[in-house]
């Protein structure tokens, strides 16, 4: 077992109750656990003129490998009606592998640690609810070194009622 976090964003379609369809498929995706849910966040998106994005992050305790479980993520997406026509265009559900227990992966379909982690405030404010506090990622840097680094600006945390 290796403890993944997943991020979820959606900016489509009722982005919450994406989130909420999308938190209960991975509660069930075979050789894995759900392990936690952070609260839901809204902001801007990063691509001017689309709807705002509402996201947040779940914690998995998985034996899937990496691909297994992208293949298993990018399925939960096409399941939820997501359509590609454009590179970061809107999305009614986006699932990324943020970290997956202490690996560096490379290859072409997969990147992890994610590569904007230390940008997204929509991020790393969710995870940080989920993470451990001296949480270190595979390339050595602190969550708490990233968290100091991007300010908690433009984030509205909202009530998952
Ligand atoms: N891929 C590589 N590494 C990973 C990984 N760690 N996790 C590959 C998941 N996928 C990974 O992704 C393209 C390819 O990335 C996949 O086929 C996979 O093999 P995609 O989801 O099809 O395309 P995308 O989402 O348009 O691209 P990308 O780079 O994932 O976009 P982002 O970074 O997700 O940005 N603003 C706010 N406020 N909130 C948001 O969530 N999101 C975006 C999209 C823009 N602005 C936003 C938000
Ligand atoms: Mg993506």
């Amino acid at each position: 077992m290796e403890r993944i976090y997943i991020g979820m964003g959606s900016n489509l379609a009722d982005p919450a109750e994406q989130l909420r369809s999308a938190v209960e498929a991975l509660g069930q995706l075979p050789q894995t656990t759900l392990a936690g849910v952070s609260a839901f966040y809204q902001s801007d998106s990063l691509l001017p003129g689309q709807p705002r994005y509402t996201n947040a992050v779940a914690a998995l305790d998985s034996s899937l490998a990496p691909i297994e479980l992208l293949d298993a993520l990018q399925a939960i997406e096409n399941d939820q009606g997501r359509e590609r026509l454009e590179r970061w265009g809107p999305r009614t559900l986006d699932l990324d592998i943020l970290l997956f227990g202490d690996r560096l992966i490379d290859e072409p379909r997969l990147k992890v640690p994610h590569y904007q982690i230390q940008e997204r405030a929509f991020v790393l404010y969710p995870l940080a609810e989920l993470a451990p506090q001296d949480l270190r990622l595979a390339d050595g840097r602190s969550l708490s070194d990233l968290l100091a680094a991007c300010p908690f600006v433009g984030l509205e945390r909202i009530p998952t009622d």
